[in-house]
């Protein structure tokens, strides 16, 4: 700085002296003054500088000591900086740890939140589910609280009606013990019963078989009935006849009668004409009944008589069934063989009495055979024939036309004597 001074110093004595040589040269005055006033500014222009310059010296000094005190403030509070520095940066540290600590936790924070968002949409919907449940629940309950409030109705009549019921139960119970009491009665008697009944189904059935065997003479007493019937039919056109006869006698009768009245003398003579008749009468009756029974007689022998149309005629007198046989055979017949039911019934109806017929089981024990030596077909046994009676050989067949129409066929003994029925 002091260079500085000496330099503007000497550079101002300079342009003075060249302006004075210069004025002195030139020799005028009016160059001189300004020259002269112009280096007079010039050393005050100096000076001012110098004193500026001065001033700023002296406050750069007082700045610099100053700056050197707070320099050393400086140093003391960049001292405590550079520790609240290293505190601070060990913070720092720290904190970044923490930081990273942080965004890690906020990293699975943002996880949780996100799978609870899930979670949260799930339970929005299934608490929209249960909201819809719960309304359906809701009605239901009401439907079921109406259906309680009427069950509980329906429980109070129940109630009401079980209790009465309770009551019949009870009477119920009475009478059934009463009733049981009964049944034991009642099943005691059943068995006595029971027991009677068995003995009258036992007689039942006798009489089931009594009954059989008397409807089968029934129905020959009613065989009987009708031939009488028709024989009655024929005696009432007889009593007929002989009525007529009689209301003539009678008209006669009454004639004679009125004519007694008129010829009262010839009444005596009269009855005894009347007396006479009555005898003529007795003795036609009588002859009556002898040609009534001529009639009977004639009847049979035309019966006879058309059998032996039919080729049938019954041998004369009683002998074994070989025997009977043998008159058929010596007559040009055999005994008769019955292979049709109308035969059985034809044959049934004429004979009297019980007759040898052509069949016999001789040759084979069981083994029924005609005497044209063909099978019987169909026979017209009675009631548990044939039977070989007793055990005896019960070999020949004889018709009883006692029995039913279909059902009169028996073995009896060949050498029983019997008439036979030849056919020829
Ligand atoms: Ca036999
Ligand atoms: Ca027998």
């Amino acid at each position: 700085q002091f260079s500085n001074y000496s330099m503007i110093t000497i550079f101002i004595r300079i342009l003075m002296f060249f302006f004075l040589a210069g004025g002195l040269s030139i020799g005028n005055k009016c160059v001189v003054l300004s020259t002269v006033c112009f280096s007079l500014m010039c050393i005050f222009l100096v000076a001012a500088i110098v004193v500026l310059h001065i001033k700023l010296t002296a406050e750069r000094e007082v700045q610099a000591t100053h700056m050197l005190q707070s320099s050393s403030r400086d140093q003391t509070e960049k001292d405590l900086l550079q520790n609240s520095f290293n505190s601070l940066s060990q913070k720092k540290l720290e904190l970044d740890s923490r930081v990273k600590d942080l965004t890690a936790e906020k990293s699975q924070l943002q996880n949780n939140f996100n799978s609870l968002s899930q979670k949260k949409l799930e339970l929005d919907s299934r608490v929209k589910d249960l909201t819809a449940e719960k309304s359906q629940l809701q009605n239901n309950f009401n439907s079921l609280s109406q259906k309680k409030l009427e069950l509980e109705t329906r429980v109070k009549d129940l109630t009401a009606e079980k209790i009465h019921l309770q009551n019949n139960f009870s009477s119920l119970s009475q009478k059934k013990l009463e009733l049981d009491s009964r049944v034991k009665d009642l099943t005691a008697e059943k068995s006595q019963l029971q027991n009677n009944f068995n003995s009258l189904s036992q007689k039942k059935l006798e009489l089931d078989s009594r009954v059989k065997d008397l409807t089968a003479e029934k129905s020959q007493i009613q065989n009987n009935f009708n031939s009488l019937s028709q024989k009655r039919l024929e005696l009432e056109t007889r009593v007929k006849d002989l009525t007529a006869e009689k209301s003539q006698l009678q008209n006669n009768f009454n004639s004679l009668s009125q004519k007694k009245l008129e010829l009262e003398t010839r009444v005596k003579d009269l009855t005894a004409e009347k007396s006479q008749l009555q005898n003529n009468f007795n003795s036609l009756s009588q002859k009556k009944l002898a040609l009534e029974r001529r009639v009977t007689s004639l009847s049979e022998e035309l019966k006879k008589e058309s059998s032996k149309q039919d080729g049938l005629f019954m041998s004369s007198e009683l002998k074994s069934w070989s025997d009977s046989r043998q008159y058929c055979r010596d007559h040009g017949a055999d005994l008769i063989i019955i292979n049709t039911e109308e035969k059985q019934r034809h044959i049934s109806s004429f004979i009297k009495e019980s007759v040898w017929i052509g069949l016999s089981d001789t040759e084979n024990e069981g083994n029924m055979k005609w005497v044209d030596n063909s099978q019987m077909k169909q026979g017209y046994w009675a009631r548990g024939e044939p039977n070989n009676f007793q055990g005896r050989n019960e070999d020949c067949i004889e018709l009883m036309p006692s029995d039913l129409i279909l059902n009169n066929w028996n073995d009896r003994s060949c050498s029983e004597k019997k008439k036979g029925i030849c056919e020829k």
